[in-house]
C-alpha cells in the first residue's frame, strides 16, 4: 500500500487543487522500476479509484473539452495542411524551372483561358462565349463608393493584411459573393448571377448611398496624400475648364492640345481618381466615356501611347471598378489596334489608323521603337485573358519571343531600333536605359510576374541585362560617389542619363520584392539616391529631362551637369514612382519626404493659378522656369498616382503581390496559376 490510500481509507481529504501524477515514481519508491503494461494499467486504475467523484467528473471534463477542440482543430489544420501542400508544389514546380530563384508572392488571379480559335473578331463577343473574368461584378454596374473615414484605425504596411473578399452578411441575413476590391471606404459589391458581362454597354445605376455591410476598414488619409488630392482637383479644374475631352490641357492658354483626339488626359486618369477616391469626379468622367469616347475615327495613334495610356488605363479601371462599360471600351480600342501587327516581320508598326484600319511606320523608316513593341505585352495579354480570344496575346508574345533569339544584344542590353521588314535590330552597337529602350527592361520583370512567373525566357532575358547594365552602364560620379547609369555608344561611355532611367529603382526593387537577387535591392537603393539628388542638386528642386554626371571631382561643381537643350522638367512620374516602391518595400520614411519636397516643388513652380500644372523650360532658373504651357497626361496618369500611393501606410492601396503597374501606372492584375 501507497501513502494515498492510507489517505483515502481515512475518507476524502479536501483539496484546492487536483493532482494528477502521469509516472511511475510511487513504484519506483516501492520496489524498483516495474515499467510493464499490466502493472501500469493496474496502477492508474488503483490512482483512478482513489480519486473524489468531483475530481472524476472535472477530469472526465477536461477530456472531454480537450478531444472536442482536438477535433476542431483537426478540421481547420487539414484544410490550412491542403492549401500549403498545394501552394508548396506550386513553388516548387517553378523552382525546378528557375534555380535559385525563390518565389515570393503566390499570384492571385486564374491564368488566361484559351480562346476558340473560331471566335469571331471585333465588335461583340457572345455572353456565353465570354469566360467569368474574376474579380468582376456582372449584371448591372452597382457602384458604392463611401466616402473616405478619418476616425478609424491607421492600418500600416505592418499590419495583418485584412481578408476583404470574404463572402459578406448583409441587413437580412444572406450571403452576398466577395466583394471586388475595397479600399478607403470604396466597395465594390459583387454580382448576384453568374453570367458573364454583358457586352452591351448599359448605364451604371448611381452610387449607391447605402454602405456596404461589411468592407475593409478604411485607413485615414494622411495629409501628404490630402495635399496630392488637392493637387489632382486643381489640375482636374484647369483640364475641365479649359480642355475637358481633349487630349491635353494647355493650362496657361486655357485652351488644349489634341494627340490622338481622345481625351487621352481623362482616360489616363481614371484609375488614379478611382484610387484617390474622387467620386464626383469620377462619374462625371465615365459618363464622357460613355458618350463621347468613340474610336472610330480616322485618326493615326502611336500604337505604344495608345495602349498603355488608353488600353490599359480603360483594363485597371475596369479591375478596379468592376464597370463593364470600361471593358467594352478596352476590347473596342484594343481591336482597333490589331492591323499594327500585320508586317513582314510580325514586329508591329508605329502607328495605326483606328478608323481605316491601317498601319503604318514613320514617314521616314520602316523601324520601330524596341522599347515601344516590347512594352504592350502586359496591356494585350491582359485583354485576352479578359475576353478569352487569344490573338491579343499571341500577336504581343510572338514579339518577346522573337526578340528573344535575336543577335545584336550586349549582355542582355538590347539596341533601340528594330526593323518591321527584316525583324532585325538596327543601329547597332547603342545602349541606353533611357528613351527607347527603358521600358523594354521593365516589361522583362513585369510580365514574367503578371504570368505567375513561369515565363522563364523573360526572366533570363530580365537577369541577363542587369548583368549587363551593371557590366557595361554603371559607373560613379564625382565628388559624391552616386551610382548613375550612362550610356554606351560604340564601345564609348557617356555620363549621361535620361530621367526616364529613374524607373529602374523601382523597377529592381519590385523584382527583390519577387525574389530575385538581394543584390538588385542594393543597386535599387544606390539609384534612386541618384534619380533624388537629380532634383535636390537642381535650383528648383526639380529634375531636367537628361542629367550628365560628372566622373572627376573639379572644385565648385556638383555631381549632376545640365547642358540648356535638356534643362526642361514634363512632370515626369519615374523618380517619384520609384520612391513609392522602395518605400512599400523598406518602410523607410526618407522615401516620403524626398517625394513631399518634390510635390511642394512643383507647386511652387509648375502650378498653374487658374487651374492645371504646366511643364517647364528651364529647371536652373527659379525666377523664371519658362512655362511650356502643356500638362502631359501622365501627370495625373502616374505622377499624382504615385505620389498619392508613396504617402499611404496602406499595403493594400493596390497590393504589389496582387497588381502589377503597366508602364504608364495603371495597375493591372497578377494571374493565378492555371
Ligand atoms: C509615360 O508615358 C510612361 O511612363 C512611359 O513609359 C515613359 N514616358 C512617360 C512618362 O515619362
Amino acid at each position: 500500500m501507497y501513502a494515498g490510500a492510507a489517505a483515502a481509507a481515512a475518507g476524502p481529504p479536501r483539496r484546492d487543487f487536483i493532482s494528477v501524477s502521469l509516472g511511475p515514481e510511487e513504484a519506483v519508491g516501492a520496489g524498483g522500476y516495474n515499467n510493464s503494461k499490466a502493472w501500469r494499467r493496474r496502477s492508474c486504475w488503483r490512482k483512478w479509484k482513489q480519486l473524489s467523484r468531483l475530481q472524476r467528473s472535472v477530469i472526465l471534463f477536461l477530456f472531454a473539452f480537450l478531444a472536442v477542440c482536438g477535433v476542431i482543430s483537426y478540421t481547420s489544420m487539414g484544410e490550412a495542411w491542403k492549401s500549403l501542400t498545394n501552394k508548396s508544389s506550386d513553388d516548387q514546380r517553378t523552382e525546378q524551372k528557375i534555380p535559385g530563384v525563390k518565389l515570393a508572392n503566390p499570384a492571385v488571379l486564374p491564368a488566361p483561358q484559351k480562346a476558340d480559335a473560331n471566335r469571331g473578331d471585333y465588335p461583340e463577343l457572345s455572353p456565353q462565349e465570354q469566360p467569368n473574368p474574376p474579380h468582376v461584378r456582372r449584371g448591372p454596374s452597382n457602384l458604392q463608393i463611401k466616402a473616405p473615414r478619418r476616425d478609424t484605425r491607421l492600418k500600416t504596411r505592418h499590419s495583418t493584411i485584412r481578408a476583404v473578399e470574404e463572402p459578406v452578411q448583409t441587413d437580412k441575413g444572406e450571403k452576398t459573393e466577395k466583394s471586388i476590391i475595397s479600399w478607403r471606404g470604396a466597395v465594390i459589391e459583387p454580382d448576384q448571377n453568374t453570367e458573364p458581362p454583358s457586352s452591351k454597354i448599359k448605364e451604371p445605376e448611381k452610387p449607391s448611398s447605402v454602405e456596404a455591410e461589411v468592407q475593409k476598414e478604411p485607413v485615414p488619409i494622411t495629409e501628404r496624400q490630402q495635399a496630392v488630392i488637392e493637387a489632382f482637383r486643381h489640375a482636374w479644374r484647369g483640364y475641365k475648364d479649359f480642355a475637358w475631352g481633349h487630349d491635353e490641357l494647355k493650362p496657361l492658354s486655357k485652351s488644349y492640345s489634341e494627340w490622338f483626339g481622345l481625351g487621352l488626359t481623362l482616360v489616363d486618369a481614371l484609375d488614379t481618381m478611382w484610387i484617390l477616391g474622387l467620386k464626383e469626379e469620377f462619374e462625371e468622367a465615365r459618363k464622357w466615356v460613355a458618350n463621347d469616347l468613340v474610336f472610330d475615327k480616322n485618326v493615326d495613334v502611336n500604337l505604344f501611347e495608345s495602349t498603355i495610356r488608353i488600353l490599359g488605363g480603360l483594363l485597371s479601371t475596369y479591375h478596379l471598378s468592376g464597370d463593364s462599360l470600361f471593358l467594352e471600351k478596352a476590347k473596342d480600342i484594343g481591336n482597333r489596334l490589331m492591323p499594327a501587327f500585320k508586317t513582314p516581320s510580325k514586329i508591329p508598326y508605329s502607328d495605326v489608323n483606328i478608323g481605316r484600319g491601317t498601319a503604318h511606320p514613320p514617314r521616314w523608316t520602316s523601324d520601330s521603337t524596341v522599347a515601344e513593341v516590347t512594352s504592350i505585352q502586359l496591356e494585350f495579354r491582359e485583354l485576352s485573358r479578359l475576353t478569352g480570344d487569344e490573338k491579343f496575346q499571341k500577336a504581343v508574345d510572338e514579339v518577346m519571343k522573337h526578340v528573344h533569339t535575336l543577335s545584336g544584344k550586349n549582355d542582355g542590353l538590347v539596341p533601340m531600333f528594330i526593323n518591321t521588314n527584316s525583324g532585325q535590330f538596327t543601329h547597332l552597337g547603342v545602349y541606353t536605359l533611357g528613351a527607347r529602350a527603358d521600358s523594354y527592361y521593365e516589361y522583362l520583370l513585369k510580365q514574367w510576374i503578371q504570368g505567375g512567373k513561369k515565363e522563364n525566357e523573360l526572366l533570363e532575358d530580365y537577369m541577363r541585362a542587369i548583368e549587363g547594365v551593371k557590366k557595361h552602364l554603371l559607373q560613379r560620379s564625382a565628388p559624391r560617389k552616386l551610382t548613375f547609369v550612362g550610356e554606351l555608344a560604340h564601345g564609348h561611355f557617356s555620363a549621361k542619363m535620361d530621367h526616364l532611367v529613374c524607373f529602374l529603382p523601382g523597377t529592381l526593387a519590385l523584382g527583390a520584392h519577387n525574389g530575385l537577387d538581394a543584390d538588385h535591392m542594393k543597386l535599387a537603393e544606390a539609384l534612386i539616391e541618384t534619380c533624388y539628388q537629380m532634383y535636390a542638386q537642381v535650383e528648383t528642386g526639380l529634375s531636367p529631362e537628361i542629367v550628365h554626371f560628372n566622373l572627376h571631382a573639379q572644385k565648385g561643381h556638383k555631381d549632376v551637369e545640365i547642358k540648356p537643350a535638356d534643362r526642361h522638367n514634363l512632370l515626369r512620374p519615374e523618380t517619384v514612382e520609384s520612391l513609392f516602391y522602395m518605400y512599400r518595400f523598406t518602410g523607410d520614411k526618407k522615401y516620403q519626404d524626398w517625394g513631399w519636397e518634390i510635390l511642394q516643388n512643383f507647386n511652387k513652380y509648375t502650378r498653374v493659378p487658374t487651374g492645371g500644372y504646366t511643364s517647364i523650360n528651364n529647371v536652373q532658373n527659379p525666377s523664371n522656369p519658362e512655362p511650356r504651357d502643356k500638362m502631359e497626361s501622365f501627370f495625373l496618369g502616374e505622377t499624382l498616382k504615385y505620389m498619392f500611393l508613396l504617402f499611404s501606410d496602406d499595403i493594400d492601396l493596390i497590393n504589389l503581390d496582387k497588381y502589377i503597374f503597366n508602364t504608364e501606372a495603371h495597375p493591372l492584375p497578377i494571374w493565378a496559376p492555371a
